[in-house]
């Protein structure tokens, strides 16, 4: 009898810790990104590049007015790209490097970010996960 409760408890406790296993599993996406206007009128915001990933990866920004974003890429061998085809958006970033693209998104709507590089015949970086969105409202 005593064994069996014993054997319970223990269930317990195995089905508490999966439970708690799973909770840390689940996927929080970080919220979106609002660009403040500067002073000057121009949209800043600094995104980090990384093997594979855009930090923030959803940045929210206005039409109309400049946006001026800084990439930094946090890598110590691999190029990654920032491209936002829909903008004409195009920017190599290299490993370890800062680089600025500016322009000005001129109609609402959310518009990929992504990263095309890849090392044949490994799949793109975007299917890796290297890739986020730009919302213009
Ligand atoms: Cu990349």
């Amino acid at each position: 009898m005593r064994a069996c409760r014993l054997i319970g408890v223990i269930g317990l406790l195995i089905a508490l810790q999966i439970a708690v296993v799973q909770a840390a599993d689940v996927v929080h996406p970080a919220p979106p990104f609002v660009v403040a206007v500067a002073a000057d009128g121009v949209q800043r915001a600094t995104i980090t590049l990384d093997s594979y990933s855009y930090t923030p990866n959803h940045v929210i920004v206005e039409a109309g007015k400049p946006v001026e974003l800084t990439l930094t890429s946090v890598t110590t061998i691999t190029p990654h790209n920032f491209i936002i085809k829909e903008l004409s958006v195009e920017q190599d970033v290299s490993a370890g490097k800062t680089v600025i693209v500016r322009f000005t998104p001129t109609q609402a709507g959310v518009f990929p970010i992504y990263c095309d590089k890849r090392l044949w015949p490994l799949p793109s970086h975007r299917d890796k996960g290297m890739e986020g969105k730009l919302e213009v409202k």
